[in-house]
């Protein structure tokens, strides 16, 4: 069985670290990716953790998770959170648990970044954890996996 989780990032995030540190802190995506490898390895999983800023691309990967048979997504869609329908579609197919990521608390900013369509879909959302959030979501995610069992 596989026990493979996809980690999906979507526009903008291949700049953490470098802008806005108040709002997303210091750590770049790499040290994001080294967070979820250890994080993973500590409940037996690994990670295939990508950045996209292409909307299409994303999707693709979201199809290439359900085909390799993913046992989670782990999602930060970032800019296509409140706006792409094709994630949402693409993620509707997918029969493993979707875990949506924010690094911050959307809900504290402005209206615009509160509606997501990929909330709609998610088994759980997780927000205002800064970048701890993504391994959150793995714990999480592998409790959920254990749980089924
Ligand atoms: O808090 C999050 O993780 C967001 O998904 C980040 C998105 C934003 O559009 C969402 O509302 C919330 C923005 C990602 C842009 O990332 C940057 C990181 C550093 C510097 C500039 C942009």
């Amino acid at each position: 069985m596989s026990k493979t989780v996809y980690v999906l990032n979507g526009p903008n995030l291949n700049l953490l670290g470098t802008r806005e540190p108040h709002i997303y802190g210091h750590s770049t995506l790499a040290d994001v990716e080294k967070l979820c490898g250890a994080t993973a390895q500590q409940h037996g999983l690994t990670v295939v953790f990508r950045q996209s800023n292409h909307e299409g691309q994303i999707v693709d990967w979201i199809q290439e998770a359900r085909a390799e048979k993913a046992v989670g997504l782990l999602l930060n869609p970032a800019g296509f959170t409140t706006t792409s329908i094709a994630i949402l579609d693409a993620l509707m197919t997918m029969e493993a648990p979707v875990i949506e990521v924010h690094i911050s608390n959307i809900h504290k900013r402005e209206e615009f970044r509160h509606n997501s369509y990929v909330s709609k879909v998610a088994r759980a959302v997780i927000c205002g954890f800064g970048v701890e959030g993504y391994a959150l979501a793995i714990d999480g995610l592998a409790r959920m996996i254990d749980a089924k069992k």
